[in-house]
């Protein structure tokens, strides 16, 4: 598969994975979804390869998620109940039997924040931002975005960040136990070197064993997402996410009050 919307590099015993779309602050069309998950299937298969490092281009964005220039009526116009196989995505990286480290060049937002969720590590730079933008814009990630999420900050925090869409620092998101380590944004690429340094001197199968037994706790997790997946389809079709699809590509603050009384 030649690639569009990612970088794929494989270098001594590691491979970074790069979306590469920086213009729209690295968020995921279909396109980049469907490359991004042929690029961790040769990256898992690979054997000279053990870790997998998954970056964003430039220094603003890791990445914001869904595009939202491509969110059409109903969803995003790919495979899957949404049009973007995303919930695949986050279950090939769980399932890769190699340590993923996000590295985390600048905003991880929304969906972006949810690859860091999944990802087995994360490693930030000072000026990156996290935070969940889903009730904002008429969406939300069920499944691993929402409960894995808890499991590494606790419930309260995690719904604070659900909740009420607030950014967060990269120092704020180190001392919630959220990513595993900030360095300044020269530092980023030579920290993140020096971890897979240090993993590709450990045992591959003793690591792809403690990862699944890692992943096993919360594997049922994979049918919330499933499950939440098609209801969000049907979310997308309203007009309670169609005004903060439209809210955000406007550049102005949604109005969901119409919405209040459904509920
Ligand atoms: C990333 C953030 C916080 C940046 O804010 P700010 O104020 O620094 O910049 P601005 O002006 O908002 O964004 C800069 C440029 O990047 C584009 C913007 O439209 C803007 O473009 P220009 O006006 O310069 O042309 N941009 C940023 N994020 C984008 C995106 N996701 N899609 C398309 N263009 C994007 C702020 O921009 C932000 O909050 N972005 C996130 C927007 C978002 O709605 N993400 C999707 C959430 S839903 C999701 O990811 C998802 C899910 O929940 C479930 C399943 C699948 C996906």
């Amino acid at each position: 598969m030649s690639y569009q919307d990612i970088a794929f590099d494989r270098r001594q015993g590691v491979a970074e994975i790069r979306i590469n779309r920086p213009d729209k602050y690295n968020a995921f069309r279909a396109q980049t979804i469907e490359e991004l998950l042929d690029a961790f299937k040769q990256a898992g298969a690979d054997r000279s390869v053990g870790v997998i490092v998954l970056t964003g281009t430039g220094d603003k964005a890791f990445c914001t998620g869904g595009d939202q220039s491509s969110h059409g009526q109903g969803g995003y116009g790919g495979r899957g109940a949404i049009g973007l196989p995303v919930d695949e995505l986050q279950g090939l990286i769980r399932d890769t039997p190699k340590p993923v480290i996000a590295k985390v060049n600048g905003y991880a937002i929304g969906g972006g924040n949810v690859l860091v969720t999944v990802c087995d590590l994360a490693i930030a730079a000072e000026h990156a931002q996290f935070g969940q933008v889903g009730p904002k814009v008429g969406s939300v990630d069920p499944g691993f975005g929402t409960a894995l999420l808890a499991r590494g900050l606790g419930e309260k925090r995690a719904r604070e960040v659900w909740f009420l869409c607030r950014r967060y620092s990269a120092a704020q998101a180190l001392a919630w136990g959220w990513i595993n380590a900030v360095v300044s944004k020269e530092d980023l690429d030579a920290e993140v070197q020096r971890w897979c340094d240090e993993i590709l001197g450990l045992s591959p199968t003793a690591l792809a064993i403690a990862k699944r037994s890692f992943n096993i706790d919360t594997e049922q997790l994979r049918a919330v997402s499933s499950m939440g997946f098609e209801a969000l389809a049907l979310f997308y079709e309203s007009a309670e996410s169609r005004e903060g699809v439209e809210a955000f590509l406007n550049k102005r603050k949604p109005d969901f009050r119409s919405h209040y009384q459904r509920r």
